[in-house]
């Protein structure tokens, strides 16, 4: 399987997170993407290459022009204001607020970000546009035509993206790599596209992208957000609005799920796929549902990495993952290829 990787990821880093009262390092670090390109590496899961520049369009495509303009710009406004440290919101436009866009830096964070985990340093937008470019390039493989058409590809996305809504930052996610993949799946022809996602948080992201739509069902299994993170969205009666009604599936799953639950979801989530029969699969490649992740409480071992890329795999379809969490550092490399290497020997 191809690997599409930009070292430019590493731009974004040296912030700290807002948890339990206390600044920590963010666990969102650059060894994450360093480690699984290791194992891609090592296990010899196939060619590794750099990102083509496809530009902002399909960026555009996802997200809007203000919020673009404020992403790129933002580090300079933090700085122009005499601040050093990276920009963090402590602001939000909350119930019985008003969320019209202020013109102050300090309030453009909290209009625009939705957390106080998600640290802002000079380096974020580049890295987030290099994400977003390595997602459309490892997108382009499974598109193109000849000799160059790929059944699969691995975006090794860093930072995440499934928590970014078009206008809307948070949850270590500043662009929606998956959402803008699949935006440009459908913009050359795939009539119908499915984004599974499995990382152990709710892509909500993603689902207010899709919501009212019906040429992209977006599937999520994850940690309930009556008492998971982002706490605000993927209940299972969000089932999508409009001419999308129907093409939002949740699966909210109780804290300390094992495999057994886990894979019973995959299992009506796999069936609803088959059904919709769409052009292209975009996986919204999560790992931190592995035992040992140091914010989750899900309890898959790395063999069950293994055993749902196979089921993946039978569902026959032009597939892209694209990396989005796992904190587990030292296994995050190892559970990640695991998904890909049991999706190619299937
Ligand atoms: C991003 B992705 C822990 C708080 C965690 C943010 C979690 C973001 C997860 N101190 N808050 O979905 O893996
Ligand atoms: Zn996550």
């Amino acid at each position: 399987m191809f690997t599409v990787y930009s070292e430019e990821h590493a731009l974004h880093a040296g912030g700290a997170e807002l948890s339990a009262g206390v600044l920590v390092p963010c666990y969102d670090a650059p060894s994450r993407a360093e480690m699984i390109l290791a194992r891609v590496r090592s296990a010899g899961l196939g060619p590794v290459v750099a990102p083509e520049d496809h530009g902002r369009g399909p960026i555009e495509r996802v997200h809007s022009p203000r919020f673009l303009e404020f992403l790129s710009t933002a580090w300079e406004q933090w700085q122009a204001c005499g601040y050093h440290e990276a920009a963090l919101p402590s602001i939000w436009p909350g119930r019985h607020l008003r969320a019209v866009e202020p013109d102050n830096i300090a309030g453009k964070l909290g209009y625009y970000c939705f957390d106080a985990s998600t640290p802002l340093v000079a380096g974020s937008f580049r890295a987030a546009y290099a994400a977003a470019q390595v997602a459309l390039s490892a997108a382009a493989r499974l598109a193109s035509q000849g000799a160059r058409r790929e059944r699969a590809a691995f975006a090794l996305c860093r930072p995440p993206g499934h928590h970014a809504a078009s206008d809307l930052y948070g949850g270590y996610c500043f662009l929606n790599n998956a959402a803008i993949a699949a935006q440009a799946l459908r913009d050359v022809g795939a009539a119908r596209v499915a984004v599974l996602d499995v990382d152990y948080h709710h892509g909500n992201g993603t689902q207010a992208i899709f919501y009212d739509r019906p040429d992209v069902l977006f599937l999520s299994l994850h940690g309930d957000p009556r008492t998971e993170f982002p706490f605000f969205l993927g209940h299972a009666d969000e089932r999508g609005a409009g001419e999308g009604d129907g093409y939002n599936v949740n699966y909210p799953l109780p804290r300390g799920s094992g495999f057994g639950a886990w894979s019973e979801a995959l299992e009506d989530a796999c069936r609803r796929i088959e059904r919709y029969a769409p052009d292209a699969l975009v996986i919204s490649l999560g790992v931190d549902s592995y035992k040992d992740d140091p914010i989750c409480s899900f309890r898959l071992e790395s063999a069950d990495f293994t055993t749902y890329g196979r089921r993946i795999a039978q569902l026959r379809r032009p597939t892209l993952f694209v990396m989005e969490g796992g904190y587990a550092v030292e296994q995050i490399g190892i559970n990640a290829v695991n998904v890909l290497q049991g999706f190619e020997e299937a």
